[in-house]
Order: structure tokens, then sequence, then C-alpha cells
């Protein structure tokens, strides 16, 4: 027993000592992370690191003073940013770092089908850093109202014609204030000829729609294209298939999260989050409706024969009632082994005429009729099994058999179910090339929002998604790098996380706590033991001679005690020196090595 209790006390000792080293080193974990970021995302070359700032006396100042925080933000990492310059062909590329709008219209029209109140489009935009994780001299768009309709878009370069080159959008957007009720995705308005941005309204023709959108639980990436009807012209919606992953983490960490839409001539089409795919699909087989109709269709005129037999299974009509089989017999009947019980009064009344009742004297029998004492339970059957007439309980009858039914077999009639014959559809057209959309010539917000300061930056249009890709590395990856040097350790994400969830703690409990716990109970008697004994040595020497019972231990320890001062210093020394060369020997020593561990875990612990 005392063998064990030790092991189990070093046992919990390591696993502690693991657990301690364990969230040491995962604390260590977000500064490598964030250098491997540094190293790989910033990509710029000293030449090209220069600090974009502002024109204003005001924003200098701020992103000066920004500046001066950054370093240790980030770590001691020096984050230059410089506005991204896009590194291929591009039909539009906006970073709003130069603080204005003027390439962009805000729209002057209302909202059709709204109440008068809200219908104007008078939501303000404003181009301002963001609230957290700020990068100096990096702007973004941001809506800035709760409730209202917000509107503003902008020519592209050039227009976006589909040919035989892929469309690669993306953006950035951040929920700085989280997201309750909005949407967050852009337009790409179609190139109608009278396209009017100060007219940009909920109905303007766009050719796709993309990006986030949350109301309630449901978190949305759109990709939605209007696919023009070759026969009749109409155009219709064409939902893209929900993304793979769980979008919510996207939408409520108030991180700013890059959105890319990549469209090729094959008619593929992915999506991507962080630069990550989120979905993937093809917009002949994935989209909702298909693209296409189908070549047949149920014949609208056709009706089921009256005649037609659907029934699949049918009474078998050979089948006769057997003769034994009686319809009527009764489903219980009375047991006819039941027994009286023995003491049974049938000549006693369940109920009798309360004898101490009288008649009030008020009773009127004319009035009120002939008086009779009230009825109460008759005594005599207190004590008896029963009373009254005896009668069989009620079984289950075993000859009832309930009406009878023939079994069913197979209707050899049997047609199916009957369906409409197809005709071919009317409506049928095969577009091959749904990719071959109208082409576009300007990016449009249009959205609605209950809550504010949703940040945009960093539009791109292209063909080419290692331009894309660039871009977001001189530009988002440095927000990311940033969120990154600012994120908590690892224990006050333990700490947040435990503030939401707080069943969390005792996950902390059982993990760090409980080693630490046990590990005091099993240990804590025998550090007693050894701090009271006067020549630790001697004693060590004497426990090794014995067999182990606490008793035992108990009753000799006055006597060491006693023993001890005859020990000399040098005698100590010699026997200590046994001890370390026995350390390493049997369990038994080991267990006795246990002040060691106790002087190593102190140690530690300072
Ligand atoms: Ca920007």
């Amino acid at each position: 027993m005392k063998l064990d209790g030790g092991w189990v006390c070093r046992a919990l000792l390591l696993s502690s000592l693991v657990a301690m080293a364990a969230a040491a080193s995962m604390e260590e974990q977000p500064d490598a992370d964030m250098l491997d970021l540094d190293d790989e995302e910033l990509g710029l070359d000293e030449e090209e690191m220069q600090v974009l700032m502002a024109e204003d006396e005001e924003e200098e100042d701020e992103a000066t003073v920004t500046d001066e925080e950054l370093p240790e933000e980030t770590g001691g990492k020096d984050v230059t940013y410089k506005t991204p310059v896009p590194t291929g062909d591009v039909y539009f590329a906006e970073t709003f770092d130069d603080g204005s709008l003027s390439r962009w219209q805000q729209s002057k029209t209302v909202k059709e089908d709204a109440d008068d109140d809200i219908a104007k489009y008078d939501g303000k935009w404003s181009v301002e850093q963001l609230k957290e994780n700020k990068v100096p001299g990096d702007l973004g768009l941001v809506l800035k109202s709760r409730a209202k309709h917000h509107a503003i878009a902008a020519l592209l370069d050039k227009p976006f014609v589909f040919q035989d080159e892929p469309l690669v959008v993306q953006y950035e957007v951040n929920f700085q204030d989280g997201i309750d009720c909005g949407g967050a995705y852009i337009k790409l308005l179609s190139d109608s000829g009278n396209l009017n941005l100060e007219q940009f309204h909920d109905r303007t023709p766009y050719t796709i729609m993309f990006g986030p959108d949350k109301c309630g639980e449901d978190y949305k990436l759109h990709f939605i294209f209007r696919h023009r009807n070759p026969l009749n012209k109409d155009v219709e919606e064409k939902h893209a298939k929900r993304a793979d992953v769980d979008l919510k983490k996207f939408y409520t960490d108030k991180k700013t999260h890059l959105y890319t839409l990549v469209l090729n001539p094959d008619n593929s089409y992915e999506m991507f989050i962080d630069q990550s795919q989120v979905s993937r699909g093809s917009l002949l087989e994935d989209v909702v409706p298909p693209v296409n109709p189908p070549k047949e269709i149920d014949d609208p005129n056709d009706s089921k024969p009256e005649d037609w037999d659907e029934r699949a299974k049918i009474p078998d009509p050979e089948a006769v009632k057997p003769d034994d089989w009686d319809e009527d017999a009764p489903v219980k009947v009375e047991d006819p082994d039941a027994l009286k019980p023995e003491g049974w009064l049938d000549y006693e009344s369940e109920f009798i005429s309360d004898p101490s009742a009288e008649k009030p004297e008020d009773w009127d029998e004319e009035m009120d009729g002939e008086w009779e004492a009230p009825q109460i339970p008759n005594p005599a059957c207190e004590t008896a099994p029963g009373c009254g007439l005896w009668k069989r309980p009620m079984i289950n009858n075993p000859l009832y058999k309930g009406k009878w039914k023939p079994a069913l077999v197979d209707n050899p009639n049997y047609q199916g179910v009957w369906k409409p014959r197809k005709i071919i559809n009317p409506e049928y057209f095969e577009d091959l090339q749904p990719f071959r959309m109208t082409p576009f010539r300007a990016l449009g917000l249009e959205l609605w929002s209950m809550t504010s300061d949703i940040y945009f930056d960093n539009f791109i249009i292209t063909s080419h998604k290692e331009v894309a890709d660039r871009w977001a590395s001189d530009s988002w990856g440095l927000k990311k790098l940033v969120a990154s040097a600012n994120e908590p350790g690892i224990f006050a994400q333990l700490m947040i996380a435990a503030e939401e969830r707080p069943w969390l703690w005792v996950i902390y409990i059982l993990t760090v706590g409980l080693p630490v716990g046990l590990a005091v109970l099993f240990c804590w008697p025998k550090v007693r033991t050894d701090r009271h004994t006067a020549a630790p040595a001697g004693h060590w020497k004497h426990r090794d001679n014995l067999e182990g019972e606490e008793e035992e231990e108990e009753e000799e320890e006055g006597e060491e005690e006693s023993k001890a001062p005859e020990r000399t210093s040098e005698d100590q020394v010699g026997v200590e020196e046994e001890e370390d060369t026995a350390e390493l020997g049997s369990p038994q020593t080991l267990m006795d090595a246990t002040p060691l561990i106790h002087s190593f875990t102190h140690s530690f612990i300072l």
C-alpha cells in the first residue's frame, strides 16, 4: 500500500508538471505563429516599406501615434503599411487609403415597396480606420447607420465581359460591432446601357451578387447570378449551394475576413474565405433552380383513368372464414378459476344507514319527503375481504378472435402508381455556357443592416487569381498580422472562453487542478513525517529496512528521534551517499527520494 501511494504521488506530480509545461509552451505559440506570418505574409521589400501618411495633419498625428504603439502591438515587429498596388491587369481596385469617396456615387433614390420613413437610401458611409487592430495609413469604407438603407456604387475601369478569362472578385469585410441582421454583400451591376449610379436601388439589374449575409441564426455566403433565358429573355436568379463550412465564426469574431469568388469559363466556381476554399461547384449542376430546364415534363393534360388499379395488395378472394371462427366471442370473460375469498360476507351490504344519524328537528316530511339516515361504509366489512354479492373477476377471453378478415395477397391487376405521361418541354433550352453572363460595369453595395460599422476594404476585380492573391498579401495580410499580434495569450483566451462558458472551469480543474490537488493529498502526510524527523538520512536508512506497515513506522518513529542525535554529521553524509547510490535502484528507494522531488518542485515554482 505504501509503495502504491508513493507511485501515485509521483505520477500526479509528474502529470501536474507536464500540464504546466504544456500550458507554458502553448502560451509561447502565438508569438511563433506571428513570426511565421511576418516572414511569409509581409513579403515586402525594404524599399517598398514606406508609411503612407494621411494628407491632413489630424490624420497624420493619428497615424504617427498608432505607429509608435505598433511595435508593442506586434510583439516588437515593425509593421509598415504601404497602399497596395495591383500587380497585373484589373477591372477595378479600391483601397480607400486616399480617404475620399471621389470615385463612388451614393444613391439619391428611394427603395421601392418600402415604408416612406425608411425608403430613402440615406444610410451614411464613411472612410475611416478599423476600430481595432488598426494598420496605420490603411483606411476602409464603413457602413455607419443602423436600420437604414445604404446604397453606394463605383464604375469599373472597364466593363467586365464574360468570354475566355476567369472572373475573380475579392474584398474584405469586418463586422466590427458584430452582426445582428444585415448583409455585407456586393452587386456587380449589369452593363445595361442606362446604368445610372445615382439611381442605384434594390431593383437595379445586377449580374452577380456575392458576399456575407446574416439574419437570426442563418449565416449565408451568397453567390447569386442572374441568368437570361435565351428563349423568352426572362431573367432568373440562380443561387449557388450553401458553403461547406460553419460561417458563424467569420461573422462574429470582429476580425477582417477576405471573401473571394472565382468563376471560370468552364462554368466551375469557387468561393474562398481567408484564402481557404469554402465552396465549389458548377454553374450547370450546383445552382438552384437549375440553369437548364428539364427536356421532358409531365403532360398537364394527362389524367388518371378511372379504372387504374393502384392497389399493390388486395384481400385474398379465395379465402373463406373458418367454421370455428366466432366473431361474436366477447373480448373479456369471467375467470372460471377464480374462488370466492374465505370470509366473504355475502349477506352484509357494503353500505348501511348511519345508525347514529338523527332526523333534524326542522325536517318537514310534507315538504322534504321521508327522512332517511345517510349511508356509511359498513363497519362489518372493514375486517372482511368483501361484502355483498361476490362476482368473478373478468379476464381476456382466450377464444376471442374478433372480426374475420381475409389475408392480403398480391393484386394480379396492379398497374403501379399512376404518373402522367411525359411530353417534350415546350420551354426547353440548353445553355452550356452559363458563365457567359451579362457584362457588368459597376460594383455596388445596396445594404440594410441593424448593426452599424461594417468595414469594407480592398475591392479587386480581375481575371487573374495570382493578382488577387498578391493584392491580399499586401493588404489583408497586414491586417491579419496585426490582429494576430494583438491576440491574447493562451491563458487570457482560456479565461475569456470560461467567461462565456462557465462549465469550462470544470475541464480546467480536472486537467490541472485535480492532479495538483491529489498530489497534495497523497504527498502531504509524508512531507509532515519527513519534516519532524530530526535526522532525515538516518530515518531513510532505517526505513529501507522496514517491510512497510504504517503502524510499525509510527511506533518506531519515537525511537528514531531518540537515536538520531547520536549520529554524527559524517555518518549522515555517509548514509546520504549510500542513498544517492541506491536512488536509482528499487522502487522503494525511489519512493524514499520524495524530499528530492519536493525540493525539485519547490525550485521549479520559484
Ligand atoms: Ca484600405
